[in-house]
Order: structure tokens, then C-alpha cells, then sequence
């Protein structure tokens, strides 16, 4: 495909409730969705999964439309792109930046497999035809409102349960939800709120037969994850840590994790999230898909990739409804039985809705050169 326009949509959008997570609470966003325009004036879609502040990692919405402006569209427009997989290699003299580069990376594929007539699970090999969803819970005020939520989801049919942690708000939440729930599918994510200094304290989470816990230790740690790893019964994941397949491969020697959590954006596009698929696959260490609180484009993504068979554990990827009130896509996604049907349609499966899309708009630019 040529890319001959971009059209930037900024859009402000609100989540149903505040998520709080142990760096901060996330309640409204600026969300720039990329829509790249090829040679046959067909669109792909994708978008930068970033919130306002720098506080999941270095990026905010800001950066990216930035770095997308200035450095990776002039790059990628009017050039001839063989297949989606070379974005990533194009986008290299770029340092870092990966939710800015996943944003029109995305996009491209979106673009890519409509020209197919595919699916991008299609063109990417993705075999499954429905996907396992999970809830991501944010911090609570006490343990018991904590369980009340836990139940609803549970009940709603979700097939694993996140919930936040951070020092203050760990052991008793984890031990009053295991109490009332033996047996659901049970992890935490502490989004690096802990240090080697934890390592006993920690340790009071292995009795509750968790799944996993989620990044407990510093956002660019691979070293103390790995000691922390060897300490305690329950698998570690790495989401923050990991920006690479070179970052999985050390994480792998090392020890740090049994367990990565892929997110699209944090890795700078799909094509990299396959690679570190396909190595996790190769090692016998488990994934899933993360998510970022994304709009349905983002989703639809993430929907798209989680078809790999190596994504053996429920993601983070809840229905439309619980982020939205109204979402940008048509038909919105669903989930029936904690399960998500993935779209026969091409590109990403999902179309965007003008009207909906309009709603949450602060303003749309284009770019030709
Ligand atoms: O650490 O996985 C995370 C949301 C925003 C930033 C980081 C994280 C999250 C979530 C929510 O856990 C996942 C979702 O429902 O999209
Ligand atoms: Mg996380």
C-alpha cells in the first residue's frame, strides 16, 4: 500500500467510572485515532492507547501526536509499504515512542488486510474464532466493595479477574476476594508500586493461588524481577518492562517473568507483539493481551491478535460498555459468556460510526505531504 493522507481525529473521550491503578485515577482522556488513507482511497484505522499524563510509561497523548506529526507520518506518506510487517523497521530511526509508532502501525495493517479482503487475524495466521475475556478491576475503597465487584463480574461471565494492587491495598483485598471466590481465575497487577524491600511482604500473596502477579516491581526493571522471581511461588508477569522481542529474549534468559503480558502499543506495533508471541511460544512462557483502557479501534486490535494460539490466558479486553457509554465502533463489541465472537470482517472487523466518532471530536487535521 501508499499512504497518500492521514487524518488525525482528536477526540476527548470519558470513561463510565474512574480506574484507579497504583500510579494515579484515569476518569478523561485525549485519544488521537489515526486513520491512514491508501492509493484506492480505502481507510485503516488505529489509535494511540495513550492517556493525558506520563504516568504508565513516558508517553501522553501529546508526545504522540507530536512525534507522529514530526518524525514517523513524513517517513511512512507517498512511500511504497510492501506489507504492514516493514512499518516497524521503517519507524526504527525513531528512538522509543512505541504507543506514537503502534498508532499508525496499526492502522497500516487495518488498511493492509482490507485490501486483502482478510481479517488482520487472517492475514496474521490468528486461528481462533472466539476469545477469553477478563476484567481489570481498579483499586477499590475497602476490600468488601472490592468483593461486591468481583461478584457482578463474575456473574456477568468474565474468565479472569485483575485486580489492582498497590502498597495499603494488597493482601487483604486479594485474601477477602480468594474468601468468597476459591475458585475463579485470580491475578494482580501492582503497575510497579513495590521494591526488592517487599520481597517478605510480597511473599504473604502466595498463598491465594494467583495466577500471576503483574509488574510488582520497577517500571524498567528486568534485574530485581528476576530475584523477586525466585522468591515466590507465584508466577511473575512483565507488562511495563517489556517494550521489544530483545527485552522478552533477556527477560526470558534472565528469569524475570513466567508470564508477559502483550500490549500493542507498549511494544510499538503488531508486527512486534507476533515476534514476541512467537519466542514467548518458543520458550514455553504463557501470554495474554493487556489493555489500555483503549476505544473500540484499539480493541478491535487487540481482538484481532489475541487469535494467535500462544494467547492461552484471558486478556484485559471487557466489552464496549464497560469503558463507554456510547463506542466509537459498529457494531460495538460484546461479550457473551466471557467470550468474545472475533469479527469475520476485513481489517480490523469493526467500522467506525461517523456520528458516534463525532460526538467525542475536538478536532480533525489532514495530512498530504
Ligand atoms: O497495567 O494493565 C495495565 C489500564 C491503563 C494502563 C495500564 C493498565 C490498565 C489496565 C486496564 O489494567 C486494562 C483495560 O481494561 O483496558
Ligand atoms: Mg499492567
Amino acid at each position: 500500500v501508499t499512504i497518500k493522507e492521514v487524518k488525525l481525529h482528536h477526540t476527548n473521550v470519558s470513561l463510565i467510572a474512574p480506574f484507579t491503578t497504583s500510579f494515579g485515577t484515569m476518569q478523561n482522556k485525549d485519544v488521537c485515532l489515526v486513520e491512514v488513507i491508501d492509493e484506492s482511497g480505502l481507510s485503516g484505522w488505529g489509535e494511540t492507547a495513550t492517556s493525558n499524563e506520563p504516568y504508565y510509561n513516558e508517553e501522553t497523548t501529546a508526545t504522540t501526536v507530536y512525534m507522529l506529526k514530526e518524525f514517523l507520518i513524513p517517513r511512512l506518506i507517498h512511500r511504497e509499504i510492501g506489507h504492514p510487517g516493514e512499518v516497524h523497521g521503517m519507524l526504527e530511526f525513531v528512538r522509543r515512542n512505541n504507543l506514537a509508532k503502534a498508532a499508525i502501525e496499526t492502522a497500516i495493517w487495518d488498511v493492509f488486510a482490507k485490501k486483502n479482503e482478510q481479517s488482520i487475524a487472517e492475514l496474521i495466521g490468528g486461528e481462533k474464532k472466539e476469545i477469553e475475556v477478563g476484567k481489570s478491576i481498579g483499586i477499590q475503597k475497602d476490600p468488601a466493595t472490592l468483593v461486591e465487584k468481583v461478584r457482578e463480574y463474575v456473574d456477568e461471565g468474565f474468565r479472569k479477574i485483575k485486580v489492582k494492587i498497590k502498597p495499603g491495598a494488597d493482601i487483604d483485598y486479594i485474601a477477602a476476594v480468594r474468601k468468597e471466590f476459591p475458585d475463579i481465575v485470580l491475578m494482580a497487577d501492582a503497575n510497579s508500586a513495590y521494591s526488592l524491600k517487599d520481597i517478605e511482604h510480597l511473599k504473604q500473596l502466595d498463598p491465594y493461588n494467583l495466577i500471576m502477579i503483574e509488574q510488582p516491581l520497577a517500571h524498567d526493571d528486568i534485574i530485581d524481577h528476576a530475584r523477586l522471581q525466585r522468591e515466590l511461588t507465584t508466577p511473575i508477569c512483565l507488562d511495563e518492562s517489556i517494550h521489544s522481542v530483545e527485552d522478552t529474549r533477556k527477560a526470558i534468559e534472565l528469569g524475570s517473568c513466567k508470564i508477559i503480558n502483550i500490549k500493542i502499543g507498549r511494544v510499538g506495533g503488531l508486527s512486534e507483539s507476533i515476534r514476541i508471541h512467537d519466542l514467548c511460544k518458543a520458550n514455553d512462557i504463557a501470554v495474554w493481551c493487556g489493555g489500555m483502557l483503549e476505544t473500540g479501534v484499539g480493541r478491535a486490535h487487540n481482538i484481532q491478535m489475541t487469535t494467535l494460539s500462544n494467547f492461552t490466558i484471558p486478556g484485559d479486553t471487557a466489552p464496549s460498555s464497560h469503558y463507554w457509554e456510547e463506542d466509537i465502533v459498529t457494531p460495538e463489541i460484546i461479550m457473551e459468556n466471557g467470550i468474545i465472537h472475533v469479527p469475520t470482517g476485513f481489517g480490523i472487523g469493526y467500522e467506525i460510526d461517523e456520528e458516534k466518532l463525532r460526538k467525542v471530536l475536538v478536532h480533525r487535521e489532514t495530512i498530504r505531504t
